[in-house]
């Protein structure tokens, strides 16, 4: 008698995970091909999810060139993605100059401000980004918007002195945000620290504040015991957004 037919192997349907995961990879790919170049020595490596197919592709241009250059991390996750990559680890006050950084971010508006520092690490990243010569952000499409809180609603992250974090919040309630909140680990567990040793507060800002995220940035940092403020303006050249299509946008 004759076999019953095989069925013929169907491709995979992506889940949303893969989907998001590779776009966030095509923006890295894309980035590092368009912006890390053989002469770059210096090279700032940011946080967050989309980092590491940054090092991936940098990891790709091959051990000539990458042997001759330093790699300068954000914090410890970038840090751990560098030296398990087998790069060479730096630190930004031995190279204060960098030819380009590369950083993820929670939300990019249509004048390439961002919104940084959902994983409480925007502090280095503002070092990193400011020092280099090229600053450019790789996301997905889901970070994409016009106005900035659009999309990211939990707030601008804000690192804060500990000892001030009670003053800062009051502040930041009066001069719009009254729905700032200090960033907890667990209830249990308490404020979540920066690498700095500093703690967090997310600031949802109405609207028409954050459609001028650099006068917001300004005044939020005039208040004492702010260490630094989750908005990055003016600063980026570029913004690299995967889509679900597999196509890349470039803003
Ligand atoms: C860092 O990682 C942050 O400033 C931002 O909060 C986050 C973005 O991460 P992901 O790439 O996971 O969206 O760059």
């Amino acid at each position: 008698s004759t076999p019953p037919p095989v069925a013929a192997p169907q491709p995979k349907v992506p889940s949303p995970v893969t989907v998001v995961e590779q776009a966030k990879r095509l923006a890295a790919w894309t980035a590092v091909d368009r912006h890390v170049h053989p002469e770059h020595k210096v090279i700032g490596i940011g946080s967050g999810s989309t980092v590491p197919y940054v090092v991936e592709r940098i990891v790709a241009q091959g051990k000539a060139v990458n042997k001759d250059r330093v790699f300068i991390p954000t914090g410890f996750q970038s840090k751990e993605l560098i030296v398990n990559a087998k790069l060479l680890l730096g630190d930004v006050d031995q190279y204060p100059m960098l030819d380009v950084t590369i950083d993820g971010a929670d939300e990019v508006d249509r004048d390439l401000n961002a919104i940084k520092g959902g994983g409480a690490c925007h502090l280095r990243e503002k070092v990193l980004a400011e020092a280099a010569d090229t600053f450019v952000i790789v996301a997905d499409y889901r970070k994409n918007s016009e106005v900035l809180g659009t999309n990211w609603t939990k707030g601008v992250p804000i690192e804060v002195a500990p000892f001030a974090y009670a003053k800062v919040l009051q502040n930041l309630h009066l001069i719009g945000s009254p729905k700032a909140t200090l960033r907890m680990a667990t209830a249990k567990a308490g404020p979540v620290v920066s690498d700095n040793g500093n703690f967090v507060i997310d600031a949802p800002f109405p609207e028409d504040m954050m459609r001028d995220p650099y006068t917001l940035l300004t005044r939020i940092k005039m208040l004492t015991g702010v260490v630094e403020v989750g908005l990055f303006c003016h600063m980026a050249k570029a913004a690299y957004f995967g889509n679900q299509d597999g196509s890349v946008l470039i803003k």
